[in-house]
């Protein structure tokens, strides 16, 4: 009977980077921790380099992997996302049984996890899609975890995630998201959001070098100091430390040694797409992942480098006056992504019925994950005041910060396109601000030519119902059906 050798709380299959720091972290965290890869040279190397961690049970084959787990049965799957992601689930449904539980850590699209969660609840099997950020040293030491799926499951599942997830006040960063699909959904948006931020913080670095003339370790400089502020976050702390590197083949700065086009693996497109579909305006994130593609564009960007610029401004002469401009800017524009990367969360959730609490994903967030930063504690408050608020930009701390920023953020935009220095995420996330709080917007121009070339109907300001012109007739205006 499997019950002499079943003495594993957990197990793991998928030993790359992320899965065996997952393991580790569940050993050092005292579980009994079963380990499986395709290829078990995975499973040796981890054995040999950090088998003192814990107590681990080494299995080649997936029935000895499943033979090795306590009842009710949990699987954390952590393998690249995808088809081998379904070849897995396949080989683990057939040798469990009704009642365990199969946890997919990896990256998956949150549509994948809707569908793979309701095949397995045919089988009597629980299927948790659980969105896992926080990078390698994250999943060793304490990642932010999102798991989705049955709220029965997360039962048995919670005490273990929770233990083994970064901690911040004594409150785990992990949290039951919602059914099926939804902590992968979260995870997406976490991964645009963390996509948005990269872009500004990127736009601040560059109208430093371009605008103001600092080098690398000047402006790793004025990050660190910003580290101290409201802007600390894992993500500024980094970006200190990226500028500050020095090439040690030919002594330059790292960063000037790099090729300037950046690469993606997918799910901040899978935010934008998500976001289409929804209608929300995720125009931080799209500028973002526009912006890295046009990165690539390498050809193109060299066919084009002598286009005509334009007469540019002189540039600001106050540096310490257009450094505080910078950081207002960046400030405002990180609130615009947020704000719009929770209306996204608010879409989702309201589409698919899974009723998550934004508060949450901010609490989750403050800790172990890539988009960490003491601005999450801000929103996590704004939303505990007000779970209803319509934009994270109207709660009273965001909307006083964005009245402090609003000058700055302004002289930025409109310097950097003066000085001909691309700034999309900053730009359009000021636009996008000054289009929220527009009393009018030329939306009713485009309504009016809608119904001009289609027939498409128009509401009026002072009256119910749809309505018509006959344009191609006498132009008088009809009630529509
Ligand atoms: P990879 O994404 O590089 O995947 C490698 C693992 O997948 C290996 O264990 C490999 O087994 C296994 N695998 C493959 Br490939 N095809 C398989 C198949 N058909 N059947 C069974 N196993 C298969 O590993 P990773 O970077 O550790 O990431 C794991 C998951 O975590 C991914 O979904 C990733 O998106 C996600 N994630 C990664 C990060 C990060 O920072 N890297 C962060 C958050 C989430 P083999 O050894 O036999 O080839």
């Amino acid at each position: 009977m499997a019950s002499s050798t079943a003495r594993a709380q957990i197990g793991v299959t998928g030993l790359a980077v992320m899965g065996s720091n997952i393991a580790r972290n569940f050993a050092k965290h005292g579980y009994t921790v079963a380990l499986h890869n395709r290829s078990v040279g995975k499973t040796d190397a981890l054995l040999a380099a950090h088998g003192d961690d814990g107590d681990f049970v080494r299995t080649e084959t997936i029935t000895e992997f499943v033979a090795a787990l306590e009842k009710p049965r949990r699987v954390l799957i952590m393998v690249k996302a995808g088809e081998a992601t379904d070849a897995v689930i396949s080989e683990l449904a057939d040798a469990m049984e009704p009642g365990d539980i199969i946890i997919d850590g990896g990256n998956a699209l949150y549509t994948d996890t809707i569908r793979r969660e309701a095949a397995l609840r045919e089988r009597g099997l629980n299927f948790v899609g659980a969105g896992i950020s926080g990078g390698e040293e994250g999943a060793l030491n304490g990642p932010s975890i999102m798991p989705g799926g049955p709220a029965e499951s997360y039962e048995s599942l919670g005490p273990l995630l929770e233990s083994i997830a970064a901690q911040v006040d004594g409150t785990p960063c992990c949290t039951h998201i919602g059914p099926d699909g939804s902590g992968h959904f979260v995870k997406m948006v976490h991964n645009g959001i963390e996509y948005a931020d990269m872009q500004l913080i990127g736009e601040a670095y560059h109208l430093f070098r371009a605008a103001l003339d600092l080098d690398p370790k000047q402006i790793a400089d004025i990050f660190t100091q910003w580290n101290s502020g409201d802007l600390e976050s894992y993500l500024v702390e980094i970006t200190a430390e990226v500028l500050n590197q020095v090439d040690a083949k030919t002594g330059k700065p790292l960063v000037d040694v790099i090729v300037d086009a950046a690469e993606q693996k997918g799910t901040g497109r899978w935010t934008v797409k998500s976001a289409l579909d929804l209608g929300v305006p995720v125009t931080g994130i799209a500028e973002a992942v526009f912006a890295r593609a046009l990165s690539g564009s390498r050809g193109q960007r060299a066919a084009a480098k002598d286009l005509a610029s334009g007469e540019l401004a002189a540039k600001p002469t106050d540096i310490a006056q257009f450094t505080e401009d910078i950081r207002q800017a960046l400030y405002a524009s990180k609130v615009v992504a947020y704000a719009q990367g929770f209306d996204q969360i608010a879409a989702g959730s309201a589409e698919y019925g899974w009723n998550l609490t934004p508060g949450d994903l901010a609490t989750i967030w403050r800790g172990g994950c890539i988009i960490r930063a003491r601005f999450l504690n801000r929103i996590k408050e704004a939303y505990e005041n007000d779970p209803a608020l319509p934009s994270l930009i109207l709660a009273p701390y965001f909307r006083s910060a964005i009245e402090t920023a609003i000058d700055s953020w302004r002289r930025v935009v409109a310097t950097a396109t003066l000085l001909g220095i691309p700034v999309p995420a900053f730009a359009s996330s000021l636009s996008y601000y000054d289009a929220l709080r527009a009393d009018r917007l030329p939306a009713a121009l485009t309504q009016a030519q809608r119904d001009f070339f289609g027939a498409h109907t128009y509401e009026r300001v002072d009256a119910a119902g749809k309505f018509h012109t006959l344009w191609s007739e006498d132009r008088s205006e009809v009630e529509a059906g």
